[in-house]
């Protein structure tokens, strides 16, 4: 497999990329060492594929930085991988961001030993590596070859990694998200509405108006192309648990307005568990959802939602 300059590595990192990408389903992860379990705080493997941002995986090389070690994802199958999409670092918050090694340059590698090398921005963002060509395969390893250095821990962290394939997302693509209003950053990431497809539960659009419960508050899905939608697949709330589902807002019902002006009234489970309502299809190229009805949580008063795709 040829070698990728690092510079080209970089104009690889493409999230568009991912939009008509399907993630694959990942059975299970191992690695070739792991930071033990510490102050009931777990560094296991299996934190890379748990959809999660905030669980993640530690290397254990003792009084190193890592170099070498890498991780295993077993695909349960084969599959034509063409690409991964990696948080790198510790992204349990910003600041455990800063503190633990982040990969720098790293080697997806495969059963067959060919590899190609990538190189990872230092940025707190998901990060898409295209390969060169696609592989089928049934596992692959990422190898951390060298890093960028933390402030405190000299760990090397990566806290989530979806493989992506060559079949089409099974929810409707999306081209633009934007919403009637976005909470500002803080120390845990981002509230943008684009969060809500990502494929991670404790990434979120939340809104920002004072003094209300988001009710009215909106989100909009732009496909950029005219497409039939006939259910909405949700993780309604702070969906990373129930103690964090239980703290921030939710919505019960909604209106779906689509581009010609034709409207659905949807209600909405009151869980943080996948959910899929279904109404009747229509052919848009864009809906408006308007939560019309929240429920209120213990401790903050902001409508939030994990996740929420369409399907034909
Ligand atoms: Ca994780
Ligand atoms: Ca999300």
């Amino acid at each position: 497999m040829r070698w990728i300059p690092a510079t080209l590595a970089v104009a690889l990192l493409t999230p568009a990329s991912l939009a008509s990408a399907a993630v694959v389903k990942v059975s299970a992860a191992s690695s070739t060492s792991t930071l033990p379990d510490a102050d009931g705080v777990s560094y296991d493997p299996k934190n890379l594929i748990d959809g999660k941002q905030a669980t993640v995986w530690v290397e254990g090389d003792t009084g190193g930085s890592g170099l070498g070690t890498s991780v295993s994802l077993d695909l349960g199958g084969e599959k034509t991988v063409t690409g991964l999409r990696i948080w790198n670092g510790n992204w349990y918050t910003f600041d455990f961001w800063q503190r633990h090694n982040r990969a720098k340059e790293i080697e997806v590698i495969f059963p067959d030993d060919s590899k190609e090398t990538f190189t990872l921005d230092d940025e707190m963002k998901p990060q898409v590596v295209t390969l060169a060509k696609a592989m089928k395969t049934s596992e692959l390893r990422v190898r951390i070859k060298s890093i960028h250095r933390g402030n405190t821990f000299n760990d090397t962290v990566f806290s989530e990694i979806q493989v992506l394939d060559d079949s089409p997302a099974d929810s409707v693509p999306v081209k633009a998200f934007s919403a009637s209003s976005v909470y500002p950053s803080d120390a845990d990431g981002d509230y943008d509405p684009d969060n809500v497809d990502d494929g991670i539960l404790d990434s979120m659009w939340c809104e920002n108006v004072k003094d209300g419960d988001g009710t009215g508050e909106w989100l909009d899905f732009d496909f950029g192309a005219s497409r039939k939608v006939s259910q909405l697949r949700l993780n309604n709330g702070n969906a990373y648990s129930f103690a964090m589902f239980m703290k921030a807002n939710h919505a019960t019902t909604a209106t779906l307005s689509f581009s010609d002006g034709s409207k659905e009234e949807v209600s909405f489970k009151s869980s943080f568990m996948d959910q899929t309502v279904s109404f009747p299809a229509h052919t848009t190229t864009k809906v408006r959802v308007t939560f019309t009805g929240v429920k209120a949580g213990k401790e903050f008063n902001d409508l939030c939602i994990s996740e929420a795709t369409f399907l034909e």
